[in-house]
C-alpha cells in the first residue's frame, strides 16, 4: 500500500544512490579483468554486480533507473524528492583522466534527469578528488551551469585521505561556491579492510562507517576547519558512530595536544566536537530507528539532522511511517523532512 503524501512537510530523501549503465559495465569489466586492487570492490560489485539473489537483481535494476521506475518506487513510499548522488566507490576507483571524463559525463546525465523533473530529483556533483584541480573546477561547472547542489566524494580515493593539503582545492571551491560536500562511504582501503572480509563486515553492515567515520576525523584533526571555518561535510548514517564519541575525542585530543605527543596533530582553533556540531550535517540513510535519531537530534542540534532513504539498497517504504511517527513537533519534523534539506543544499 503506497504511504500518502504528507500535507504538512515534502519529505525530501538526501542520500539516494544512482549510476549509469555504462558505469556498470566498467564495474563489470573489472570484475572479469580484475584490473584494479581493492578487495573492498570486488567484494561489494561482486555481491551487487553478479549475485543471482533477489537483493542484489532487484539493486542492479534499480539503481541504473533515474527516470519513471525510481518515481514509481518514491511514489509507494511518499517521498517527494530525491538527492541523487553516484553509488560508492564511483569514479575514485580509475586513474584520474578516466575519473574526471566519468565525473562530467554522469553529471551531465543526471544534470538532464533532474531537468526532466525538477519537482523530483535534485542532486550532488561526482567530483574526481585524485585530480584535485579538475574536481575543483567540475564542481564549479555542475553548481553554477548544470545545477547541481554541492560536491559527492565517497571517502578514500585508493587509500588515500583528504586532510592532505594536496586536495584542498576542492574545499576552497566547495566554500567559495558555498556548498557542501557529502563525505560518503566507500569500502575500507587495501591496507585496513583484511579483518573485515572474512565476516562480510566490510560494507554497510559496519566497514562504511569505521573507514568514514575515521576520514572525517583525519580532516577534523588536520585543521581542515581552521583553514575554511564555513565548510560543511555531510555525513550519512548519523554520522558514522561519531555523535556518541564528542565528549571523549574532545578529551583525549586535548591530552594529545597538550603533551606535543605527534607532528600529524596540532593545536585547533576549536574542540573537535565543536567541528561536528558547526561544519557537519548529518543524515539518517539506513538508520530509521528512533533511539540513535533523537540522540543525535539532541547532541548535535535539529537543524543538522536530515531524513535519508538510502534508496536502491535500504528501500524500506514502510520506514518512512516510523519516521513520520518521531516525537517531533510540527516544525522539527518539517525541518528534519524538508527545511534543513532546503537550506543545506539550496533546493
Ligand atoms: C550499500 C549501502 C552500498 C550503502 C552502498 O553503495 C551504499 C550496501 C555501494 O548495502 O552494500 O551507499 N549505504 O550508504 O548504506
Ligand atoms: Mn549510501
Amino acid at each position: 500500500m503506497a504511504i500518502a503524501r504528507s500535507t504538512d512537510y515534502r519529505r525530501i530523501a538526501t542520500e539516494e544512490g544512482w549510476i549509469t549503465p555504462e558505469m556498470m559495465r566498467m564495474y563489470l569489466r573489472i570484475l572479469e579483468t580484475k584490473s584494479i586492487v581493492d578487495p573492498g570492490f570486488y567484494s561489494l560489485w561482486g555481491f551487487f554486480g553478479t549475485s543471482q539473489s533477489e537483493r542484489a537483481r532487484l539493486l542492479f535494476e534499480r539503481i541504473q533507473d533515474i527516470g519513471e521506475r525510481r518515481i514509481a518506487d518514491m511514489e509507494a513510499a511518499g517521498i517527494d524528492m530525491q538527492l541523487l548522488m553516484l553509488t560508492s566507490p564511483g569514479v575514485q576507483i580509475f586513474d584520474p583522466e578516466t575519473a574526471t571524463a566519468l565525473s562530467i559525463s554522469t553529471n551531465d546525465t543526471v544534470a538532464q534527469a533532474i531537468r526532466d523533473r525538477p519537482d523530483r530529483y535534485a542532486g550532488l556533483a561526482a567530483i574526481p578528488p585524485h585530480a584535485p584541480q579538475a574536481a575543483a573546477k567540475e564542481l564549479e561547472r555542475a553548481v553554477r551551469q548544470l545545477g547541481l547542489k554541492g560536491g559527492l566524494i565517497n571517502s578514500h580515493t585508493q587509500g588515500t585521505y583528504l586532510d592532505d593539503p594536496h586536495y584542498w582545492d576542492i574545499f576552497a571551491a566547495a566554500e567559495a561556491l558555498d556548498v557542501p560536500i557529502y563525505l560518503h562511504p566507500n569500502t575500507p582501503p587495501p591496507q585496513m579492510i583484511e579483518p573485515f572480509l572474512s565476516r562480510t563486515l566490510d560494507a554497510a553492515i559496519y566497514g562504511f562507517a569505521v573507514e568514514t567515520g575515521l576520514h572525517a576525523l583525519r580532516l577534523i584533526v588536520s585543521g581542515l576547519f581552521d583553514r575554511f571555518p564555513r565548510l560543511q561535510i555531510v555525513l550519512g548514517h548519523l554520522g558514522e558512530g561519531l555523535p556518541y564519541w564528542l565528549s571523549r575525542v574532545d578529551f583525549m585530543h586535548g591530552g594529545i595536544v597538550r603533551a606535543n605527543r605527534s607532528p600529524g596533530v596540532r593545536a585547533l582553533q576549536r574542540r573537535p566536537s565543536d567541528y561536528l556540531r558547526e561544519n557537519f550535517h548529518y543524515t539518517t540513510s539506513g538508520m530509521a530507528w528512533e533511539p540513535p535519531i533523537s540522540y543525535v537530534q539532541r547532541v548535535i542540534g535539529h537543524d543538522r539532522v536530515l531524513y535519508a532513504m538510502d534508496y536502491p539498497y535500504q528501500y524500506v517504504p514502510e520506514e518512512v511511517a516510523a519516521m513520520d511517527a518521531l516525537p517531533l513537533d510540527a516544525m522539527q519534523k518539517r525541518a528534519f523532512f524538508q527545511t534543513n534539506a532546503e537550506r543545506l543544499f539550496r533546493l
